[in-house]
């Protein structure tokens, strides 16, 4: 019963483009919060590795199976996720759902279709998305050699999180724009500032983790 009035941690996640900082803050917020960071993809599982083979291109796959096998990737973590969750530890995940539909949209598969193998995921508590232009986010410099990492591509991935942020808006969850072009100490402040405002109307109100 204890168990029960126990508090759970709190499921925060951040999104964004490649290059607009996310590795950095995630590590920065886990610390801040005394959380656990996790990331998906999560490349270390079998699903995990054939996701690792299609983003560096040693592998190619059809764009419905790869979103498939992405969402899979985060089904296989769910059980992890509410045990951590449920033990009271916070998570600060790097990347979820919304990068799947982002992604997967901007190659031409329809919003709905990208959208229903994620239904039915934990909800994040508040969605943090570092938001950068793509053209900024190339000049960082720094695109590696896996598949997507190109400023036309990322354009395209940006438009297709606005709908994302406003589908989840519209479902009733969290979701907080970061001005990611600011410093990295900046924009370190402006997550801290969201995360404090968001988890304390939680805390008051008692709202339990929901479902994509
Ligand atoms: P990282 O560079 O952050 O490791 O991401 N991606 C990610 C998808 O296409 N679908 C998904 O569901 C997820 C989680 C974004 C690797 C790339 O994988 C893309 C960039
Ligand atoms: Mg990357």
């Amino acid at each position: 019963d204890h168990q029960h009035r126990r508090k759970r941690g709190f499921f925060i996640v951040v999104e964004g483009l490649d290059r607009a900082g996310k590795s950095t803050q995630v590590e920065r917020l886990a610390q801040h919060l005394n959380a656990k960071p996790i990331k998906f993809p999560e490349r270390t599982t079998a699903i995990g590795q054939m996701i690792n083979s299609y983003l560096a291109q040693t592998s190619e796959l059809d764009d419905q199976a790869i979103h498939l096998l992405f969402s899979a990737n985060r089904w296989e973590c769910v059980a992890a996720i509410h045990k951590t969750l449920d033990a009271g530890e916070s998570i600060v995940c790097d990347r979820y759902a919304f990068s799947g539909i982002a992604y997967s949209v901007s190659k031409g598969l329809s919003y709905d279709w990208c959208r229903h193998p994620d239904i039915g995921l934990p909800l994040p508590d508040l969605t943090l998305f570092l938001d950068l232009d793509a053209q900024t986010a190339a000049a960082r410099g720094g695109y590696g050699e896996e598949r997507y990492e190109k400023l036309e591509f990322q354009a395209k991935v940006r438009e297709a999180f606005s709908r994302v942020a406003q589908d989840v808006k519209a479902h009733g969850g969290r979701w907080v724009t970061i001005d990611a072009g600011k410093t990295l100490d900046q924009v370190t402040d402006d997550i801290q500032r969201a995360v404090q405002r968001a988890t304390s109307s939680i805390d008051r109100v008692g709202i339990k983790l929901g479902r994509l």
